[in-house]
């Protein structure tokens, strides 16, 4: 059984993220999703459109992800690949490098992201449609 594991926000669920959490699945048998809380994500200096209640209902309906756990803390990660005994970590390699110290414990991969999408994209294309302004 090998089990992966990424972290994110995962708001307003587009392709970017569906194309990285299908290749994360895809290189073991169980996908692990660290899903970043409201007050996380305030840390991340990131406000999501939905809860973090909203995000992990959509998380845990897609066929890729097998569980889904609150991402908390930026430290949590260690702790996190030493429970569920995880072979690899895998996140999009807008965060290349930043996570290198988890290869003591798993493997490290970095995926490439999807161009020309994002939830702030998406937020202000809804905005932009509706003559309204951030
Ligand atoms: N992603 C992608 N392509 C995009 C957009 C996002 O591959 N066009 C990937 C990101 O690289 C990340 C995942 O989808 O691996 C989730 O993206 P976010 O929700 O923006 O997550 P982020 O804010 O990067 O949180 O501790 C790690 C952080 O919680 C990661």
């Amino acid at each position: 059984m090998r089990t992966v594991l990424t972290y994110g926000t995962f708001d307003v669920l587009h392709t970017g993220h569906i194309n990285l959490l299908r290749r994360a699945r895809e290189l073991g048998d169980r996908l692990i999703v660290g899903l970043s809380t409201d007050e996380f994500n305030a840390g991340k200096h990131k406000t999501s459109l939905l809860d973090y209640d909203n995000r992990r209902t959509v998380l845990e309906a897609i066929r890729y992800v097998d569980l889904v756990i609150p991402e908390t803390r930026w430290e949590q990660k260690t702790d996190d690949v030493r429970e569920h005994n995880v072979d690899i970590f895998v996140i999009g390699d807008d965060w290349a490098g930043k996570f290198d110290f988890l290869s003591e414990f798993c493997e490290v991969r970095y995926l490439s992201r999807t161009a020309d999408i994002s939830s702030t994209l998406v937020k202000q294309t809804l905005l932009d449609r509706n003559g309204l302004k951030t």
